[in-house]
């Protein structure tokens, strides 16, 4: 019998992200960015604090450097549009514009969070939001995510689904198998590979032996594209050209999103496996809340102080979900008996 040679993909896969600095975009759509980066931004601080004080227990993983992601990403998103992600979520709620006050009171274990205080940081929904969880098994939401997608197919909805998730995820069995079912019946989804290099501990060159992770889709003629996911307007714009891909029914799409977390893994990670110097460096070089407050006052679309007043806003809005939170009553001990099982007639 004659052996096959394997068919090469003639898929692109792009490696060089285009320069972002001129990007297009205008006052009001940046100062959007800038706000909705920093209530991520100030939202996860203030959980931090919780964290430290004990009003918040269990597991909190924070988003704090990776803001421009899911910024962008929502940016490029149209109404019903989905996302799903790991339990690194925070931010992609409060990007879907969930209520911080829910939020917060979720994180600290109180009947007024969206999972009626029993599921913490890693397991809130909402379905009127589009917000798909919230999963604290790596790369459970890939699938999901797929799932998402096929449902919409086969409902002719047009609305897409973002599935969310790390580098460390990438290597995850379960991924592919969703990759090789999504291209084979061209589901409307976007893999969005949030690389912030570690995988808990553990770096991207230690895990992985193809690190770049854009290519991963090659053997299910995935198209990928590396993004710098420090810069808002980048990540908008790939956003925008993979989820039109989608809709339009060609499948798809992975992206590559290069990004950094400035904090531990979760809150109870010491970061050994890093020089602060490394850290410091990717804040003071690439930080994305900074790049767009650049742009804002060179383009001089507002002022130091106006900025100031953005962000005085913001911490208002914080400390009020963090005020709600810890004011709001815990759990009646009854709840251990509801929302385990759902009872069908
Ligand atoms: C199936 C499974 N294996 C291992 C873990 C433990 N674990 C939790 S987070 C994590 C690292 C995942 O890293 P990455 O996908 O890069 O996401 P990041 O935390 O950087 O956002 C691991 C190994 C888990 N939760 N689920
Ligand atoms: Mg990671």
């Amino acid at each position: 019998m004659a052996t096959k040679t394997p068919k090469k993909s003639t898929k692109k896969s792009s490696a060089a992200p285009k320069k972002a600095a001129s990007r297009t975009t205008d006052k009001d759509e940046l100062l959007g960015y800038y706000r909705d980066m920093l209530l991520i931004r100030r939202f996860e601080e203030r959980a931090g604090q919780l964290y430290g004080m004990g009003q918040i227990a269990g597991f909190c993983h924070l988003y704090i450097g990776q803001e421009a992601v899911v910024t962008g990403c929502k940016a490029a998103m149209k109404d019903g549009d989905q996302m799903i992600t790991g339990y690194r979520d925070h931010g992609h709620m409060l990007a879907l514009d969930m209520d911080p006050k829910g939020v917060m009171a979720e994180l600290t274990g109180r009947a007024t969070g969206y999972s009626k205080g029993k599921g913490g940081s890693m397991h809130m929904f909402s379905t009127e939001k589009k917000f798909y969880g919230g999963h604290g098994i790596v790369g459970a939401q890939v699938p999901i995510g797929a799932g998402l997608a096929f449902a919409n197919q086969y409902l002719e909805n047009k609305a897409v689904s973002l599935a969310f998730f790390g580098d460390g995820a990438s290597n995850q069995g379960q991924v592919y198998e969703a990759f090789n079912m999504a291209k084979l019946w061209n589901l409307p989804v976007i893999f969005v590979i949030e690389n912030n290099q570690y995988a808990m501990g553990t770096s991207v060159q230690r895990a992985s032996a193809e690190t770049e992770l854009f290519k991963r889709g090659i053997s299910f003629e995935i198209e990928g594209k590396l993004v710098d996911g420090m810069d808002v307007l980048a990540v908008r714009d790939a956003a925008a050209e993979a989820i039109e891909h989608a809709r339009s029914g060609k499948g798809p799409m992975i992206l590559e999103m290069k990004t950094y977390r400035y904090r531990g893994h979760s809150m109870s990670d010491p970061a050994k496996y890093r020089s602060r110097d490394e850290v410091t460096k990717a804040r003071d070089e690439t930080d994305p809340i900074d790049a767009v407050k650049k742009r804002i006052l060179t383009e001089k679309w507002a002022s130091e102080d106006d900025l100031k007043e953005i962000d005085k806003a913001i911490k208002a809005t914080v400390k009020d979900s963090a005020d709600f939170a810890i004011e709001s009553p815990e759990p009646d001990p009854s709840e251990l008996w509801t929302d385990v099982l759902i009872e069908v007639d």
